[in-house]
């Protein structure tokens, strides 16, 4: 399996992030792919290939022009107001108040972000194009006939909404990927979020449409990012009715339980038919993450993975989150050398 990799998400190098109070590092930091391409490169799964550049026009087949504008400028704006640090939102369109855009960006900040954890930095633009691009690079190779693909998109990107950024994602690389595959053809395809955060960007983006089949495990947003979205009883609306499935799960969820969940969703996936399937592919699941409750072990990422390819579907799978810097790579490399077992 080929893995479609840039340099250029170093550019996203955020130094703070609201956590618990604090300005912390970031979870979501270069050093994450490093680890993933490290792996990649050790386990003789295949060639590791940059990205082709592709049109804006696929960006805005998914998100709203205004927000990708907003994304655009929104760090020389805050430069521009004479803030010192990190573009962070603090302010939000409440229950009972106006959702009317602001001009000043501490304001358009607010507007957009889905929550404050997640700063805009200088390079976050250009790291977000340069995403999008490994996303639909490995899309094309879709098209082109491979049979599996890794995307190893960062910046990540399943909560980035029509028009919010926040979760560490900016624009929704799996979403963009989706839409590209319907727009060169495909009359259905699905998305397999296993990241362990509910893909509430993913979900927004096709909730009413029923060629996008999206189906996502996670942490039970009772107690868990991103909260307001993600319950079992979401299912779709209008003709999306019955195209979207969550699976939220309780604290220290094991492989057996989450597995129960894995092959719910796949049978749904099969039934779809659809002729591509991408998986965002989060190993925040696993035991050791800093920020999640699930109890994955590494073996179980080489079962998972092994389960998805008996879909036998052509699959591309898009990188998400996992924050235990020291085993996200070798559980990115079980899953996919799982998919790879399935002859
Ligand atoms: N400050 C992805 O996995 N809440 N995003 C973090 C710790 C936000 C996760 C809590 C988590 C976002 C792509
Ligand atoms: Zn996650």
């Amino acid at each position: 399996m080929k893995t479609i990799y840039s340099e250029q998400h170093r550019l996203r190098d955020a130094k703070t992030e609201l956590h618990g109070g604090q300005l912390v590092t970031p979870f979501e930091r270069p050093s994450r792919a490093d680890t993933i391409i490290k792996a990649i490169g050790q386990s003789n799964l295949g060639d590791i290939l940059e990205p082709e550049t592709f049109a804006m026009d696929l960006v805005r087949a998914v998100h709203s022009d205004d927000f990708i504008a907003f994304l655009e400028t929104a760090w020389q704006e805050w430069q521009d107001a004479g803030f010192t640090g990190e573009a962070i939102a603090s302010s939000w369109p409440a229950r009972r108040m106006q959702s009317r855009l602001p001009d000043f960006i501490d304001g358009k900040i607010g507007y957009y972000a889905l929550a404050a954890e997640t700063s805009i930095t200088e390079g976050t633009w250009a790291a977000a194009l340069a995403s999008k691009d490994v996303a639909l690079t490995g899309a094309k190779a879709l098209l082109q006939g491979e049979r599996g693909i890794f995307s190893l998109c960062r910046p990540p990107g399943h909560h980035a909404a029509i028009d919010m950024f926040g979760g560490y994602c900016f624009f929704n690389n799996a979403a963009i990927a989706a839409q590209y595959l319907l727009d060169q053809g495909a009359k259905r395809t699905a998305i397999l979020d296993i990241d362990f955060h509910h893909g509430n960007g993913t979900q927004d983006i096709f909730y009413d449409r029923d060629d996008v089949l999206f189906c996502s495990l996670h942490g039970d947003p009772q107690q868990a990012f991103p909260y307001f979205l993600g319950y079992a009883d979401e299912v779709g609306s209008g003709e999306g009715l019955g195209y979207n499935l969550n699976y939220p799960m309780p604290r220290d969820t094991s492989f057996a339980q989450w597995q129960k969940s894995l092959s719910a969703a796949l049978a749904k996936i099969g039934a779809f038919v659809p002729q591509y399937l991408i998986v965002s592919l989060g190993v925040d699941t696993f035991e050791n993450d800093p920020i999640s409750f699930f109890k994955l072990t590494t073996a179980d990422y080489f079962t998972t993975g092994a389960m998805i390819a008996e879909l036998r579907r052509p699959t591309l799978f898009v990188m998400e989150g996992g924050y235990d810097i020291d085993e996200v790579g070798i559980n990115v490399v079980e899953v996919l050398k799982g998919f790879e077992s399935v002859k």
